[in-house]
């Protein structure tokens, strides 16, 4: 098929506007027939060919590209100082799709030692059997890192950061460093800083991958994920093995991720503010034992993530002062905070990573700790959650 503009950076990008004008602009302009100001969600599967082979835009099939992706794509390009994005059906698809496009049967990875439990699964349930070995690392140590690689075989050095659920931080130029001496690529998993908080392509990595679902979306509303890259080639491999494996993401929800993605930045700003309030609610409380977040001074990576963040993002891990069963009790008590799993919307969520989200990984070394609670803080009135917290604490 002959390519569709599809995925490359607007102008926007390419004239460094400002984040905000970025997410609001790149990737569309007001429809020449209709001046729609928004894009509309092209539910159509094909497009009408001019004679064989005249593709309009480029434009042949909605498994190769979609005029809704595509500004989905442009968009996520255009706010990771890419040069291609690439929008999938969920996280972990882009996750697959790039895995299949970067490594073959043989090859090794180095994966965190905390990660999303799906990651982990992902890896260790489907990418192992069919012969992709893996080593896990804590991000937040480079020369642990480096020590995981197998030069020559390693293909990916893959990280979180901030990682899900423990926050540790991993300082991606410096890991960049030492992928690229080892010939091996720089992936990072940046759902949970947003691409408002952080832009690792900027710090020297290869791929961005995100969880749309989180904080792209925004809203609860949509499973989505995307790939962000720098690099022709290899945005080229990612577009043969979008469209040759077919995980993508459908009209209706890119367009639920690009309503998103506009107010990206306001949104962020008031989850950074109230996760601040949070956090500064749970350090003087005796019922909790340990408050992690990367803002905190005591953090082990607050200079790193102070160096490579904008802020320190929504996400807050606290460990219960009365073990498991009450960290079991804090989620259900919770009213405000609802109980479920996800995070990044614009309401406040509380879970139990040891039973939910990662409860894929016990048994293994990504196992977390049993009294550990995860808060995504959303963007309600900070009083309501701070005293939520307290009557959930118990
Ligand atoms: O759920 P999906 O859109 O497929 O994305 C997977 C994924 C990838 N990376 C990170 C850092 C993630 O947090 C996730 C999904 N995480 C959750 C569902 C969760 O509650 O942690």
């Amino acid at each position: 098929m002959s390519e569709p503009s599809s995925g490359q950076a607007g102008g926007h990008q390419q004239d460094k506007a400002g984040f905000e004008t970025r997410a609001i602009h790149a990737g569309w302009e007001p429809d020449p027939t209709t001046g729609a100001v928004i894009p509309p969600i092209f539910t159509t599967s094909t497009y009408k060919q001019d004679g064989v082979g005249g593709l309009r835009g480029g434009y042949e099939y909605s498994r190769s590209a979609n005029p809704t992706r595509t500004a989905l794509e442009q968009t996520v390009a255009a706010l990771e100082l890419g040069e291609r994005g690439f929008a999938f059906a969920s996280g972990l698809a882009a996750e697959d799709t790039l895995v299949r496009a970067t490594c073959t049967p043989g090859d090794h990875v180095v994966i965190p030692d905390d990660a999303y439990g799906g990651t982990f699964r992902l890896f260790d349930k489907v990418e192992k059997p069919w012969g992709l070995d893996y080593t896990t690392a804590p991000v937040a140590d480079t020369e642990a890192v480096a020590a995981a690689i197998e030069p020559g075989r390693t293909r990916l050095v893959w990280l979180e950061t901030p990682t899900n659920p423990l926050l540790g931080v991993g300082d991606i130029e410096a890991l960049a460093a030492v992928a690229h001496d080892a010939g091996a690529l720089l992936v990072v998993d940046n759902t949970f800083a947003s691409s408002y908080l952080q832009q690792p392509l900027t710090l020297g990595a290869d791929v961005v991958v995100h969880s749309t679902t989180k904080y792209a979306g925004g809203h609860s509303d949509v499973v989505g994920g995307a790939l962000a890259v720098r690099d022709a080639d290899l945005a080229e491999r990612l577009a043969f093995h979008q469209n040759s494996i077919g995980a993508v993401a459908g009209a209706f929800d890119s367009w639920l991720v690009l309503r998103g993605l506009k107010t990206l930045a306001v949104r962020m700003e008031r989850h950074c503010d109230n996760a601040e309030a949070v956090v500064a609610f749970l350090e003087g409380d005796p019922r909790v034992a340990e408050v992690i977040y990367p803002g905190l001074a005591a953090h082990p990576g607050h200079e790193v993530a102070s160096r490579q963040m904008k802020r320190f993002g929504g996400i807050v891990s606290f460990r219960h002062a009365s073990g498991e069963q009450a960290a079991l009790d804090a989620c259900g008590r919770a009213e405000v905070f609802t109980l479920a799993e996800s995070l990044g919307g614009i309401e406040s969520l509380i879970e139990h990573p040891g039973r939910m989200t990662h409860a894929s990984v016990a048994g293994t070394s990504l196992e977390v700790p049993a009294d550990l609670v995860r808060l995504s803080v959303g963007i309600e009135t900070v009083d309501d959650l701070l005293a939520d917290l307290d009557q959930a604490l118990g």
